[in-house]
C-alpha cells in the first residue's frame, strides 16, 4: 500500500540521515584536533653530529616500543626538507618493521609551522635543547625558543635550569605564547640527545655504546613525558 510504501521510505530517509549525520560527525572528530599528536625532531643529528644510521635504528626501535603504550595518539618525526636524509633512513625501516602509519609518520615541515603552513596538528612538540636550556643557538632550538616568545623562556626557567644528556623536561606552554595560539601547541618537551660535536660541551667523541645509550634514553624520557601529558 501507498502508506506502507511511505512509511518504508520514511524509514530509509531516517536511517540514511542518522547515517549522514554519524559520518559527518565522525569526519568533524577526525579534522578535529582531538588526537594528541607528537611532532619531534630526530635528537642529536645535526649540530650534535650524531651518526644517521645509528640515530635511525634507535628512532625505530623506540618509536616501535611506544607506539602500542600511548593510546590512539600519535607521533611523528619532522624535519625541514624533502631531501632529509635522517626521515628518509627512518621511513624505510619503519615500514620494514610494519609499524602502524597511523600511529607514527614522518613529515616534512618547519616544527613550529605545523598547522599553519602545512595543516597538521600537533598538540606538543619536542625541542632539541642544549644543556643550558637557553633560547638560541641555532637548529630547531633556536626556532623553537623564537615562535614560542618569553612565555616559553619563562616557564622553562620555572622548571629547570639545565639538563643532562639522556633527559627529557615537559613544559607547559602559557595561552598567550604565539606556538600556543597559532599553532595549538599547549606543550614543549625539552630533551636533550648525546653530543658527538668537539666545538659543543660533554662531546662524547667517538663513543657510540655511551651515545646511543644515552640517544635511546633521550627518546625514552621524551615518549614517557607525552604519554604523561596524553594520560
Ligand atoms: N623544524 C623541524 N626540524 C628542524 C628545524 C625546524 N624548524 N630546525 C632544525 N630541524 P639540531 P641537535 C632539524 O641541530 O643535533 C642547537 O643549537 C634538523 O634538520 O637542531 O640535537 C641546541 O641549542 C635535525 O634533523 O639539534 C643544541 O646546542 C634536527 O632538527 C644543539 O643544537 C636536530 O638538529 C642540539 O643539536
Amino acid at each position: 500500500s501507498p502508506g506502507k510504501d511511505s512509511g518504508l521510505q520514511g524509514t530509509e530517509k531516517a536511517s540514511d540521515l542518522t547515517g549522514v549525520a554519524h559520518k559527518k560527525l565522525e569526519e568533524a572528530a577526525a579534522a578535529s584536533d582531538d588526537i594528541p599528536t607528537l611532532a619531534f625532531p630526530s635528537i642529536s643529528t645535526a649540530d650534535f653530529q650524531f651518526n644517521l644510521e645509528k640515530a635511525s635504528d634507535i628512532i625505530v626501535e623506540k618509536v616501535e616500543e611506544f607506539v602500542g603504550k600511548i593510546g590512539k595518539a600519535k607521533l611523528v618525526l619532522v624535519d625541514l626538507s624533502h631531501k632529509s636524509k635522517i626521515l628518509s633512513l627512518v621511513k624505510t625501516k619503519a615500514e620494514q618493521k610494519n609499524i602502524d602509519t597511523h600511529k607514527f609518520s614522518t613529515f616534512v615541515g618547519d616544527i613550529t609551522r605545523l598547522r599553519s603552513l602545512k595543516g597538521l596538528h600537533c598538540n606538543v612538540i619536542a625541542n632539541a635543547a642544549n644543556w643550558r636550556l637557553k633560547p638560541g643557538g641555532g637548529g630547531v632550538n633556536a626556532a623553537i625558543f623564537s615562535a614560542a616568545g618569553s612565555e616559553l623562556d619563562i616557564a622553562t626557567k620555572e622548571k629547570a635550569d639545565c639538563l643532562s644528556p639522556g633527559n627529557a623536561l615537559v613544559v607547559p606552554l602559557p595561552s598567550s605564547s604565539p606556538l600556543f595560539t597559532r599553532e595549538g601547541v599547549t606543550h614543549v618537551i625539552h630533551v636533550l640527545g648525546p653530543n658527538m660535536n668537539p666545538q659543543r660541551p660533554d662531546c662524547l667523541k667517538d663513543d657510540y655504546v655511551h651515545g646511543s645509550e644515552l640517544l635511546r634514553k633521550a627518546y625514552t624520557s621524551l615518549f614517557e613525558g607525552f604519554s604523561s601529558i596524553v594520560r
